[in-house]
């Protein structure tokens, strides 16, 4: 462990010199966790000058404390207090209580167990007649023609969003959760077309543009009610277009990947398809989709004897915390029979993920429909991942299946 003075505090603090968000590390970024873990409870990451934590006890309990690591100074490494957001900041994700909590409690409502249980039929009904075209052809990209396809049908139809374009939604996640990171090529090219982008999400979070039977009217209902205003309606709107399409794509990709690497954990997923909904937080756990998410410190805070000032990025790499062998065994070993509750993939604490119903549901219903039908399911060659500076999936899963 390289440990080098603080800033004038004098402790010793532990340091890394990496680049977390190097290509590289990206596409496997496994062996960096282990070093960030194993160098610390909290270490200076000394390529942008800002914290890092990898261990599950320390992001767990960052995510918990929102008082210390607040989210309004943006959850990427830019600081607001320092420079311009490049969107207007979400008033659900970039915002702290007791702001945040009303645009909480009206997506909340939306996104409840009830309301996403009326979703399931025309979900089941969708994930089957896929299922069925993709085992009558036998091979095909678990990507581009599933992880991709069910989402970008299924979540715009729920929003009341009009068919036709979708593909601007992936586009628009991908800008979104690159912009988190910091000035490199991903964020370049992310960052040239956004206008472009932005423009047709901006113009979909309008009321007139959703059907009255759908998740964003319901929202802007709360604005009838007077207890969001229109514009707060809209910015929610958004919200759904921003996190609500790439994090499921990239879920059930990862889902996939693993399946479809691991034989003897797919045979017994077909074998007994009760253990879909734990295969799928397994996967988040294992392969966790939002890889990591900043804070930034309201106050000087002391991390396991380690002293952080205040005004402070804090990185926390949930995908890390999700293999730390202090809270889980066998951290490496992807086993779908295993106890993977109480993971970060999701966040944890105000801010955890409030789509978290309908992302579980999405996986849970393509998981199912292919215990129905397949009986193999194996690689065809290598996946290619799908570089972001937040999200972790893959571009293409080449795959073969057989019928059941
Ligand atoms: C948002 C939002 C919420 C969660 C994740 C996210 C881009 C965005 O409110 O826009 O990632």
């Amino acid at each position: 462990m390289q440990v080098s003075p603080t800033n004038g505090i004098g402790a010793d603090r532990p340091v890394n010199a990496q680049d977390p968000f190097d290509l590289e590390i990206l596409a496997n970024p496994y062996a960096f966790h282990e070093e960030l873990r194993e160098a610390g409870p909290i270490v200076w990451l000394e390529h942008y000058g800002l914290w890092g934590m990898g261990r599950f006890e320390e992001v767990h309990a960052t995510l918990n404390d929102w008082q210390t690591f607040c989210s309004s100074a943006g959850v990427g490494i830019s600081d607001f207090r320092k420079e311009k957001p490049w969107r207007e900041p979400s008033i659900l994700l970039e915002k702290d209580p007791p702001e945040h909590d009303r645009a909480r409690s009206a997506m909340t409502k939306v996104l409840s167990p009830v309301a996403i249980r009326k979703l399931r039929a025309d979900f089941e009904a969708f994930a089957e007649e896929l299922v069925e075209q993709l085992v009558a052809k036998g091979e095909f990209d678990a990507v581009t023609d599933l992880a991709e396809v069910f989402p970008l049908k299924v979540f715009p139809d729920a929003l009341g969003l009009e068919s036709g374009e979708r593909d601007y939604l992936l586009r628009y996640g991908n800008i979104a959760f690159n912009a988190f990171g910091p000035r490199n090529s991903l964020f370049e090219e992310s960052m040239a077309e956004m206008p472009e982008v932005a423009k047709w999400i901006n113009a979909r979070c309008d009321r007139a543009k959703l059907s009255p039977d759908g998740l964003g009217a319901e929202i802007f209902g709360f604005a009838d009610e007077g207890k969001i205003t229109e514009h707060e309606a809209g910015m929610l709107v958004r919200s759904l277009l921003t996190a609500g399409v790439d994090t499921t794509v990239n879920g059930i990709g990862c889902a996939l990947r693993s399946l479809a690497a691991h034989p003897e954990q797919w045979a017994a997923l077909r074998d007994d398809p009760t253990l879909v909904r734990n295969a799928f937080e397994e996967t988040l756990r294992y392969d966790s989709p939002v890889q990591t998410f900043f804070r930034t410190t309201t106050r000087p805070v002391d991390i396991g004897g380690v002293q952080v000032g205040e005004g402070e990025k804090v990185l926390m790499f949930l995908g890390a915390a999700n293999r730390d062998p202090r809270k889980w065994e066998n951290a490496d070993q992807f086993d779908i029979r295993r106890k993977a509750a109480g993971h970060v993939g999701f966040g944890s604490g105000v801010h955890g993920c409030v789509g978290q119903m309908i992302a579980r549901l999405e996986a849970e219903v393509v998981l199912k429909a292919l215990t129905k039908r397949v009986h193999t399911l194996e690689l065809t060659g290598e996946p290619t991942p799908k570089l972001n500076n937040t999200l972790r999936g893959w571009a293409h899963i080449p795959v073969r299946v057989t019928a059941k």
